[in-house]
């Protein structure tokens, strides 16, 4: 099976990154394929970032449909696009921040965050909540790095979001901690080695994920409101979408 991970900024070091670490848990038979779409910005950490990742995301979902993708992982925190992509999407698409809280209410009774900066706390926190993961979600902690400093050689990135990672496991009280950025994906099985405690990466989790809803057959319904969108004209710079 063919899985596509949408990395939806244009940081093509991050995108690599993501996709090693996707190759490492994928099943033999499993394809991955590691994008970061043509337009977007560099880094996702506010909600114009994410509204401006959209059309990106969904220019790679066309172009995925058109390849035979089976299913489709977006690797950002916010999970922006997510239900937009699944009414362009035949197969599952499932974002790393589901993902990775429903694994962590799995298994324990409590999990906290670790992101980048302070604005994107919100963005988890509004995650936990539409997901119904809010009563799993002990706190959404900050580190506050930019997303682009997880790809910087020699940045101070790891010390700190370890740091941050101890204060929560001693402070929240949780089973789980939840990494908070698609960047982070690489650190992952380090810092729980460090802690001794459940490290979530969602890129990880959502690949097996998708790998598992196809193996069983399961695609994006498309009899409700994620049903294919109605062809109509786009106008301007998103010309390119109108369909007829
Ligand atoms: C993210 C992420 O996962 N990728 C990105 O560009 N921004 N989210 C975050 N909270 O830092």
């Amino acid at each position: 099976m063919k899985i596509k991970i949408i990395n939806p900024n244009t940081t093509w070091s991050m995108t690599e990154k993501i996709g090693l670490c996707a190759r490492q848990v994928a099943a033999p038979g499993t394809e991955i394929v590691a994008v970061s779409p043509a337009m977007g910005p560099a880094s996702i950490e506010s909600h114009c970032d994410e509204a401006l990742s959209v059309p990106g995301i969904l220019d790679e979902i066309r172009l995925g449909e058109a390849d035979g993708v089976d299913g489709y992982v977006i690797a950002c925190f916010g999970d922006p696009g997510l239900y937009a992509a699944r009414e362009a999407a035949r197969g599952p698409v499932i974002g790393i921040a589901e993902a990775a809280m429903h694994a962590a209410s799995m298994i324990g009774s409590g999990f906290s965050v670790v992101t980048t900066l302070e604005r994107t706390c919100g963005i988890a926190w509004h995650l936990a909540e539409a997901y119904g993961m809010r009563r799993f979600c002990r706190q959404v902690r900050a580190c506050e790095l930019n997303v682009l400093d997880l790809e910087r050689p020699g940045s101070d990135a790891y010390r700190i979001i370890v740091q941050e990672c101890r204060r929560a496991m001693h402070e929240d009280k949780v089973d789980s901690i939840v990494l908070g950025c698609a960047g982070m994906a690489d650190l992952c099985h380090a810092i729980g080695r460090e802690l001794g405690i459940n490290v979530i990466d969602g890129v990880s989790v959502a690949v097996k994920m998708a790998e598992s809803l196809v193996q069983l057959g399961l695609v994006t319904g498309k009899h409700g409101d994620l049903a294919y969108p109605l062809p109509k004209s786009y106008s301007g710079m998103l010309a390119s979408f109108s369909r007829h």
